[in-house]
């Protein structure tokens, strides 16, 4: 440490924070701009930058109504793997993995991405030949899956229950290795800091409350903040997705669900792995602070309350003592929901709508975290060139009406 940064130190310790740089500018609106995105979470952002940094579009804005990050990215357990039935979302996801191991040097902001590894346990017989096809499956599209028994998962995780007397015994796991967790504001802080530095205006508190069109292209947004011309609309907002999709006459194959998380009081580091289990509904992992992060299905009805049902914490917390009685004297410090937006087929919607330059990425249920850059990624493209990439073309909207559905329920990891 040099004299320049003990000086700094000490200045920022007694600041309370207001010397510290803005790490984005906060712009107002311009009255034009050649793309717009609306949805300042982690997809948006990612949208944004890979626009700004592939495709050379610098006069475009983020739209979001609250804080960026403040939707789904800041509420999600942060389970990134990528081991996916179909080819379709293999390719994907792994795509998306690729985009994970360089993020932390492409955006100069450690994400903390962490490949601690992810269990998908079993518990059926049929469980256990659904990880197998799942496991073979994506070692053929060169994605890094094994299947282990119970005897490799007590010798792994020593605590857990692997008794052959509970409820649900544990009879395997699929494990991919290259699987872990991020830490998600700084995803969305990275991304927007990154765009930011390429000339991309993020405007937060910044409502789209309507769609202008001429016939069918559209010509603008309207927002709290004023009437905004553009050309190009990427619609990026999750479990708002009907909401904003109505607004441009459209009706998206989409529920919205609440989905919960947990954590708990810091503890010491005890879990240096993900286990998720889809049969018993709860996974668990440990943030870096020491506190476990549990998650569980979604909530059964449809709603936009950011919340969820006693019924379901009382079933999540059921499941993680049944696989973790060791963590029975934990005491859980905050319990919040997010609004998932959820696709017949457990997959998402990214591309080209019936109306010209208005674009959906939706439909990442409880899943879409771990493919925030790969989305991202794929969405750029296709705003840019006002077609898919060749990764994101079998996730059109065409698909519920040709039928060529991708069923990924079995690989999503929480129930929905
Ligand atoms: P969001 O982050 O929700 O961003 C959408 C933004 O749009 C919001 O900020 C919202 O304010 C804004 N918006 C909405 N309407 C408007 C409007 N009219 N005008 C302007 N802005 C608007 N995925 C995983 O892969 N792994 C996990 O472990 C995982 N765990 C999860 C746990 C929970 C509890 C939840 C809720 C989700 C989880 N997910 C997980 C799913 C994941 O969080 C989402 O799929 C992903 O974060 C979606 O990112 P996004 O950028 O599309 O949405
Ligand atoms: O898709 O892996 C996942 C996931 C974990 C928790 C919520 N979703």
């Amino acid at each position: 440490m040099n004299k320049y940064s003990i000086f700094s130190l000490a200045r920022n310790a007694l600041s309370h924070h207001e010397n510290w740089q803005k790490a984005w500018r906060s712009p107002e609106p311009k009255k034009a701009y050649d793309a717009i995105i609306v949805g300042g979470g982690g997809h948006g952002l990612a949208t944004a930058y890979y626009l700004a940094s592939e495709h050379g579009m610098r006069n475009i804005a983020v739209l979001e109504k609250g804080w960026i990050g403040g939707g789904n990215t800041g509420r999600n357990t942060t389970i990134v793997r990528s081991n996916y039935l179909w080819d379709e979302s293999a390719n994907l996801y792994e795509k998306s993995m690729k985009l994970w191991e360089g993020l932390s040097q492409e955006l100069n902001y450690n994400v903390m991405f962490s490949q601690r590894g992810v269990y998908n346990l079993g518990h059926t017989l049929q469980d256990l030949r659904d990880i197998q096809r799942r496991v073979n499956a994506n070692r053929l599209n060169g994605i890094d899956g094994e299947f282990v028994t119970t005897e490799q998962i007590a010798e792994r995780i020593p605590f857990i229950n692997t008794s052959p007397d509970s409820r649900y015994p544990i009879l395997g796991a699929s494990f991919q290795p290259r699987g872990g967790t991020a830490r998600h504001d700084a995803v969305a802080w990275g991304f927007a800091r990154a765009a930011d530095s390429l000339g991309v205006d993020i405007i937060q508190n910044c409502e789209v409350i309507g769609i202008r069109r001429d016939g069918a292209q559209v010509t603008g947004v309207e927002t709290s903040r004023g009437y905004i011309e553009t050309p190009k609309i990427g619609v990026v907002v999750a479990g708002s997705t009907s909401v904003i999709a109505e607004m441009a006459e459209l009706r998206m194959p989409i529920e919205s669900h609440p989905l919960q998380a947990f954590v708990s009081e810091p503890i010491k580091p005890i879990l240096d792995t993900v286990v998720m289990s889809n049969a018993v509904h709860g996974y668990v992992s440990q943030s870096d602070k020491g506190d476990l992060v549990i998650g569980a299905g979604i909530d059964g009805y449809n709603g936009y309350g950011q919340r969820g049902g006693f019924q379901t914490i009382e079933h999540t917390m059921s499941a993680i003592m049944e696989l973790f009685p060791v963590f029975s004297r934990v005491r859980m410090n905050r319990q919040w929901g997010g609004i998932v937006d959820v696709c017949p087929d457990a997959c998402p919607i990214i591309g080209t709508t019936p109306i010209k330059g208005l674009y959906f990425n939706c439909g990442w249920g409880t899943g879409g975290f771990k493919a925030t850059p790969g989305s991202g990624w794929v969405f750029a493209h296709t705003v840019a060139n006002d077609a898919p990439h060749e990764l994101n073309a079998a996730f059109s909207l065409e698909r519920f009406i040709t039928g060529a559905l991708i069923d990924e329920h079995g690989a999503a990891g929480v129930a929905h």
